[in-house]
């Protein structure tokens, strides 16, 4: 998914593009580059790491030059505002130039004339970073002509970074949008951390008589499919959680995760679907292969929570996990099932909720 432009006034005659998703006041993309940090913001324990990606999206044409295609420039902190017990990297095949990490930009989007590029930045609280928020500010912009000149159009993006001490690892919650107050991240698998990702659902106020469990807005699963119903039985929504980032400080303790998440849903008489289920997933390697590990079923370990649920009622599903040795993330995936009517069209779900969910690790 390419990330919204924001929504500024041209800095010079550049391109112009019809954009979804401004308001009247977007009919142009007239910028050359702009930048968003996935996750926007990240917890790093001190004497621990962290990744984030950064997606640049750039206009195709005014890149191009009787020289050949600009690339995009990118320098993390440029004012050098960050302690120097925080610092960041990049991985992969990235070149230097005068202190920007220098990268082309022509990965095609969806939208016609807009590519993206992306760079993965490892971000390092030492163990003398003190516990707080900071903002990581970045700059990025179009590869001067010249060494001279002025780059064409230019951005800065901020990451919200917070770094806990090392001895906050215990009941400090691990998910991203655990109460389902911010929209969930779309269909299919998720490929990074940073929050819930999987089949159709919505986020809903108080409705049918049910109100959140907490704050003011809460989840429906709504089918088994990313975009609709199927013959399929599960409504699923996933979160990574990266547990390698706690290696440090959780290192020579014995410890174990506790998820939950509170369910609900109506009576819409006997046809009315009951279950709900909880696990957790650890897995070893990249986070990356979490699809493909998932498809084939090849976690470290699995444990399981399910309910058979009254309606009307907001029930607590719980579910602990020892990750096993080796261990580099963990899952939490909560779903619907429908144990009643396997709907394959129309309805598959009459009114069931999901919110108020947790993941933290306790000491044994
Ligand atoms: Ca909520
Ligand atoms: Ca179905
Ligand atoms: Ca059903």
């Amino acid at each position: 998914m390419r990330p919204t432009p924001s929504c500024r006034a041209p800095l010079a005659v550049l391109v112009s593009l019809t954009l979804a998703g401004c308001g009247e006041v977007a009919e142009s993309f007239a910028r050359t580059v702009d930048a968003t940090y996935s996750p926007s913001s990240v917890t790093v324990f001190a004497g621990s790491s962290e990744q984030v990606t950064l997606t640049v999206t750039c206009a195709d044409g005014a890149l191009d030059t009787a020289f050949g295609r600009l690339n995009v420039e990118i320098k993390i902190d440029p004012d050098n505002t960050l302690p120097a017990s925080i610092t960041t990297s990049v991985s992969g095949d990235v070149s230097v130039v005068d202190g920007f990490y220098r990268i082309p930009c022509r990965t095609p989007t969806s939208t016609p004339n807009l590519s993206t590029a992306t760079l993965e930045i490892t971000l390092v609280a030492s163990t003398a970073a003190s516990s707080g928020s900071y903002v990581v500010p970045t700059l990025v912009r179009v590869e001067p002509l010249t060494a001279d000149d002025e780059s064409r159009d230019s951005t800065i993006v901020e990451l919200g970074l917070e770094v806990v001490p090392a001895s906050g690892a215990f009941g400090t919650e691990l998910l991203a949008n655990p109460s389902f107050e911010l929209p969930t991240l779309g269909s299919g698998l998720p490929t990074a951390i940073g929050g819930w990702k999987g089949d159709l659902t919505s986020g809903v106020q108080t409705e049918n008589g049910i109100a959140p469990h907490e704050g003011s807005r809460m989840l429906r699963f709504v089918a088994t499919g990313s975009v609709g119903s199927t013959n399929t039985v599960a409504s699923q929504q996933w979160q990574i959680v990266n547990t390698n980032a706690y290696t440090t400080a959780l290192a020579g303790q014995a410890y174990h995760l506790e998820g939950s998440v509170w369910v609900n849903r109506i009576d819409a008489g006997v046809s009315t679907d009951r279950r709900f289920d909880v696990r957790l997933l650890a897995f070893d390697g990249p986070i990356t292969d979490f699809a493909t590990r998932f498809a084939a079923a090849t976690w470290l370990e699995a444990q399981t929570a399910s309910v058979d649920s009254v309606s009307d009622t907001w029930q607590l599903l719980s579910v602990s996990l020892t990750p096993p040795a080796g261990t580099t993330y963990v899952v939490m995936e909560i779903y619907a099932f429908e144990d009643v009517v396997n709907d394959s069209d129309g309805t598959e779900f009459a009114g069931h909720y999901a919110d108020d969910a947790s993941l933290v690790f306790v000491a044994d």
